[in-house]
């Protein structure tokens, strides 16, 4: 891993999980104070400087932070355990999402519906390359569609990050279906 990628890492950590690992706050929206998150990483023996920060932020390839206008301050775009209020407005889904998930989670899944788990909130994609992806990181990738319109006009509520992940609190296993991976593997 290169010197970003792994200063990126503990800034997730730091941003969504654990701000106390560098001895820093963050407010009830996710701000963090960029002088005293620069000050606290470099305390933990890490080197890091504003304009490093700034590399971090614009090549994110998941855009996951963002600074506020005058780049006082900054925040993980999602992704959160620590309860914080990102003020995101509620949306009109698609149709259908997609959430990737590992195969030894299904038995799981299909019992209960999809739960947040350590987030605040289950995280959909729109397409299924991104999900199966994201089902990758734990296992055995396996995607299931979901069906957000349906969920939409039964009253569930939906929300978009600033980097395009959709996101609401749980889903309902009537809502889910699995996905036939076999469909979609040539294209
Ligand atoms: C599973 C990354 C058992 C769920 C990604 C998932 C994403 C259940 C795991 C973002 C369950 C939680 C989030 C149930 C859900 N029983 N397992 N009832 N309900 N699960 O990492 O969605 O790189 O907290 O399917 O790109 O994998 O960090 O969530 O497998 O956008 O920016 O429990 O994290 O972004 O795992 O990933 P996670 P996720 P970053």
């Amino acid at each position: 891993m290169g010197k970003l990628d792994s200063l990126s890492v503990f800034l997730s950590l730091v941003l969504r999980h654990k701000p106390e690992e560098a001895n820093i706050t963050v407010d009830e929206h996710g701000w963090a104070n960029v002088d005293e998150l620069l000050e606290g990483i470099n305390g933990t023996g890490r080197e890091i400087d504003r304009n490093v920060l700034e590399e971090i932020v614009r090549t994110d390839n998941k855009q996951r932070y963002s600074f506020n206008a005058d780049k006082t301050m900054i925040r993980a775009n999602q992704g959160h355990s620590i309860p914080v209020e990102l003020e995101w407005e509620e949306q009109k889904p698609p149709e259908v999402l997609y959430h990737g998930t590992a195969e030894k989670f299904l038995e799981s899944i299909d019992r209960e519906g999809l739960k947040p788990m350590s987030r605040l909130y289950v995280h959909l994609s729109k397409d299924v390359e991104t999900a199966a992806k994201v089902g990758g990181r734990h296992g055995k990738a396996v995607v299931l569609r979901i069906h957000s319109g349906d969920m939409y006009r039964a009253g569930e509520t939906f929300y978009q990050s600033e980097n395009g992940v959709w996101l609401t609190r749980r889903v309902d296993v009537k809502y889910i279906e699995r996905f036939n991976a076999a469909s979609c593997e040539h294209k």
